[in-house]
Parts: C-alpha cells; structure tokens; sequence
C-alpha cells in the first residue's frame, strides 16, 4: 500500500493534519490504537487560544464551535483572600480565548474526516504500529487493522502524532536526540461535574493548601481541578472529600461554590517535557508526542494544533519536491514550543504549593501575582501568552 503521509495517532493533533493535508489535495493514512468512542470521551483541555479558534475557522471545522464555544475576555486570580480579574480584551487590543473541550473539538474532526473520506479515513484499533526507514524517501508505516490483517504502507512521509506515549518519538535514535524534561512535585486532581458554574470566567486560585481552578464546559457543566500530591490514589478522593477541598481553596466572603454529581475524575502527573528537534529523516513529530507542558498554562491542545497547521504546508511542499518549510519546521515549532513550555512553568510555580516548600516561596508567589494585578505591564505579559504568543502568522490561517 502506498500514500504521501502516513499519520500516527488521531488525537487533536493527527485529526487535524489529516485534514489540513486533504484540503492541500494530499492523501493520508491516519491510524489509531483506540476505539473512535474512547478518543471522543477521553476529557481533556478545554481552552482554545485565539489563534487556535482562526485556525478552526480558516479549516471549515468551526460550526459547532461558533454555536457553541463560549468566548472569555478574560481569567481571574485569587490569592491571600483576593480575587482579580485580568481582561485580556483591553490587555491585548481584542483577543480572547474559547471554553470549547478537546473532546468537542476531536468529535468535530473526526466527523468532517468520514465525511469527506469515507468509513476508512481513520483506522481505528490497530495493533502493532511501527514506523522504519526514517533515513529514506519511502518511510514504511506498519499495523495491523482490528480485522487482524497486517499492513505495510509506503510513504513519503510519516507524522508521529501519537502522544507522549506513542511509538514515533522512541523511534528516533538518541544520538540524535535532545530530551529536556522537569518532573513537578504534584499532580492536578481533575473533576466533570454536573453543576452550573459558579463563575463566568476561570479562576485560578493560590492557596495555602495547594493550587484550585475553576473551569467550565458550558451553562450547566462544570470543569475543576485541585493540585495534589503527585502519588495520589484517586481512590483516596470521595466526590465529598473533593468539593469540600474546592470549597476551602476558593473561599471568598459572600461567594459560595455550587457542588454537584461528579461525572469524571482522574488525576493527571505534571511535567514539562521537549524533545529536540521534531524530525528525524522524513518523520515528522507534532502535539504531546514531542512536548509536554503542565496544563496550567492551557497551552497542550493549543501547541499540538499549532504544530501541524506548520506541518501540513511543510509536507505538501515537500510532496512537490520543495523541502523548504519541512527543512523549517523544527525550529519554528521549537520556538514555539519554548514559549508556551516557559508560560506555562510561570503559571505553575507561581500558583502551586511545593510540598516542604519554605515562607519564601509563599512570600515571592504572592509578590509576583500582587505585581500581576497591579501593573499593566505585567497582566498584559499574561494576557498575551495567555491567549496565544506569538500569534499564528497570516500565512498559517490561510489555507
Ligand atoms: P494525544 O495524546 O491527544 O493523542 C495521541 C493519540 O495517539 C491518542 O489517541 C492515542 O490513543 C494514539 N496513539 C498512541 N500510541 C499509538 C500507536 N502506537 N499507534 C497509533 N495510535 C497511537 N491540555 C490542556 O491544554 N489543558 C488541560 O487541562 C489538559 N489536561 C490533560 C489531561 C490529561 C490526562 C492529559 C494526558 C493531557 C492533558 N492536556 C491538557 C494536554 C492534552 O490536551 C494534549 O496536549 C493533547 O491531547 C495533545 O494532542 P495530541 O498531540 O494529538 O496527543
Ligand atoms: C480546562 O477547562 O480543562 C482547563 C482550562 C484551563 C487550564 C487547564 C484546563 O489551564
């Protein structure tokens, strides 16, 4: 079998490539290891930078999205008994970001992806993937499909879109490979509850106790998360036990925290982690299977779409024999990547509790989030990074 790219994963990341690809006239082969029922359920990210709405928009995926999708002009960010707002409207001249779920956006592209290409566009539970001959023109994607018959796809190029526990990033050799990584001394403890949302816009909130967010997934869903220890047992955490340590971390005279069934919980390791560079011969790495940034920054949904709207035009110029923008896409990403790896350490240390940690850290936290507050200068740092830095070029949203 034969096709121009191969694709690894149909996450966020894969989905969309392969749609960028076929609005650019080149076919693909996206496989993926799990069913299309667990991809569209797996609960996720729920913030879509700026950049990353125009990108829907410029792809034809966005209809849901526009009826849907609920536009913030803005967070808030409580500590010592305080709560600010940041307006990212009147910080960044306009931008904004959208409450829309990873799991929305996934069910919206792998629907237009059947659509327009049939039951086959996307394999769904394979087995055994491998990837080989990397160094050569005819990279080889191997699977086997869920009906057990082993394939071989020739290609001229693959994309590892499979995560940070895919196969694609192992299959660089380490010679050639720089990882740099930073484990944190906490975990997120994530909750989907079935409670209206007792704010209208993200709070992000210090605490003594440890870090608190308040999310939301639309009018009568909410989305909260509680830094934990980074050997918790789910199990540990009754519904009761989570809401009320919500409750204490996000305490404020005259506001109450709504509570409700809880519909999912799970709790999420932190870490940044960057692998260097994101080629090796003609495979391609995109989205978590080449970086990985604690989520307090809402920045890994963001980057994996960001990474392939680069990498569609990079290898549909080099399947015309123009190797520029695929010579190009490491280092455009990287920088990138950098960016948003650097904000979202900033939002992390400045409100997570390190266990043992000493007054000092408190007392520079709290300086840091009272300049935040109080200096334009500094809130419009946040604003920018918050809602997309730098933002995608024209050119990208072009299509
Ligand atoms: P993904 O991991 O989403 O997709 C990779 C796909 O490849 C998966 O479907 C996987 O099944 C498949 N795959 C793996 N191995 C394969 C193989 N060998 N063959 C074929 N397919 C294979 N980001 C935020 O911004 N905010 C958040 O709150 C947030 N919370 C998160 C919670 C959790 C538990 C996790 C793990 C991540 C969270 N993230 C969050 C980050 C997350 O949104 C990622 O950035 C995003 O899913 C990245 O998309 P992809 O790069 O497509 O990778
Ligand atoms: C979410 O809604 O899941 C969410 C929002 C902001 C974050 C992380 C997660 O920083």
């Amino acid at each position: 079998m034969r096709t121009q790219v191969g694709i690894v994963g149909a996450g966020p990341a894969g989905l969309l490539l392969s749609h960028l690809l076929a609005l650019r006239g080149i076919e693909s082969v996206l496989i993926e290891i799990r069913s299309r029922e667990y991809c569209e359920a797996r609960q996720r990210a729920g913030v879509l930078e700026d950049g990353s709405v125009r990108l829907l928009r410029a792809a034809g995926l966005a209809d849901r999205l526009n009826r849907q999708g609920i536009e913030h002009g803005g967070i808030y960010l409580q500590f010592a008994g305080e709560r600010h707002h940041i307006d990212f409207r009147e910080l960044t001249g306009g931008r904004t970001v959208t409450v829309y779920a990873q799991t929305e956006v996934v069910k919206d592209i792998i629907a237009r992806r059947l659509a327009d290409a049939g039951p086959e566009a996307i394999k769904f539970e394979v087995t055994g993937t491998e990837v080989a001959d990397l160094d050569t023109q005819q990279p080889k994607l191997r699977y086997t499909s869920k009906d057990g018959t082993r394939h071989e796809v020739t290609c001229d190029a693959i994309a590892g879109c499979d995560g940070f526990h895919g196969i694609s990033r192992p299959a660089i050799p380490p010679a050639v490979q720089a990882v740099t990584e930073r484990d944190y001394p906490y975990a997120w403890l994530g909750i989907l509850a079935d409670v209206p949302p007792s704010t209208d816009e993200l709070i992000y909130a210090h605490h003594p106790r440890g870090f608190a967010l308040h999310s939301l997934r639309g009018p009568t869903i909410s989305r909260l998360y509680l830094q934990v220890g980074s050997d918790e047992d789910i199990r540990d955490w009754p519904d009761q036990r989570i809401w009320d340590e919500l409750s204490e971390r996000f305490a404020l005279p005259g506001w109450e925290l709504k509570q409700g069934p809880v519909l999912d919980k799970s709790i999420t390791p932190m870490r940044s982690f960057v692998s260097s560079p994101m080629r090796y011969g003609r495979l391609f790495l995109a989205g978590d299977a080449a970086h990985i940034v604690p989520p307090t920054g809402a920045k890994g949904l963001n980057l994996a779409l960001a990474d392939v709207a680069y990498l569609a035009p990079a290898l549909a110029d080099l399947a015309r024999g123009q190797p520029e923008l695929a010579d190009q896409y490491s280092g455009t990403c990287l920088s990138r990547v950098w960016r948003s790896t650097h904000f979202s350490w900033w939002m992390t240390t400045m409100l997570h509790r390190t266990p043992g940690a000493d007054d000092m850290e408190r007392q520079l936290q709290l300086s840091q989030l009272r300049y935040v507050v109080s200096s334009q200068a500094a809130a419009t740092s946040l604003a920018e990074n918050y809602t997309g830095y730098p933002p995608l070029p024209a050119t990208i949203l072009t299509l």
